[in-house]
């Protein structure tokens, strides 16, 4: 299988829960290699066009004031199947729903604070990771 990249976000529910470190330990756990990092006050711009996909969604006004209320941590993550394999661990969007032991039904909230966002497509991973990182930001290591 081919080595990919996702774009993770350690939403702000979980930052201001103190569990940015808990999270990045199971993203290496996992077998992830952590090949960016970066903490960002998203502005009401930022959040909007990230999730531009939802503008019309009636979560949206909910998910824009979420995100808003403390900082995120972005990362690129990379390994085989990466995007299948981080939705894996990530869990469902419903941390109610979501399966025992991934990183939601661990810490999030509800099905709006639920802790993380990982991409759901090659597409949607190339244009996110774009969104935060220069190319010169992503690294490579053995
Ligand atoms: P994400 O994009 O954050 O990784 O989440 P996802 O693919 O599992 O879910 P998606 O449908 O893309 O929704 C994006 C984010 O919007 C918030 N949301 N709130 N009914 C609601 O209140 C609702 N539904 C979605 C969540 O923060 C979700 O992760
Ligand atoms: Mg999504």
């Amino acid at each position: 299988m081919a080595i990919e990249r996702t774009l993770s976000i350690i939403k702000p529910n979980a930052v201001s829960a103190r569990k940015i470190g808990a999270i990045i330990q199971r993203f290496e756990a996992a077998g992830f290699s952590i090949v960016a990092c970066k903490m960002v006050k998203l502005t009401e711009e930022q959040a909007q066009g990230f999730y531009a996909e939802h503008k019309e969604r009636d979560f949206f006004p909910r998910l824009m004031q979420f995100l808003l209320t403390a900082p995120v941590v972005a990362l690129v993550l990379e390994k085989e199947n990466a995007i299948e394999s981080y939705r894996e661990i990530m869990g469902a969007t419903d941390p109610e729903s979501a399966a025992t032991g991934t990183i939601r039904a661990d810490y999030g909230q509800n099905v709006t604070i639920n802790a993380v966002h990982g991409s759901d497509s090659p597409e949607s991973a190339a244009r996110e990771i774009a969104y935060f990182f220069a190319e010169s930001e992503v690294n490579s290591y053995e």
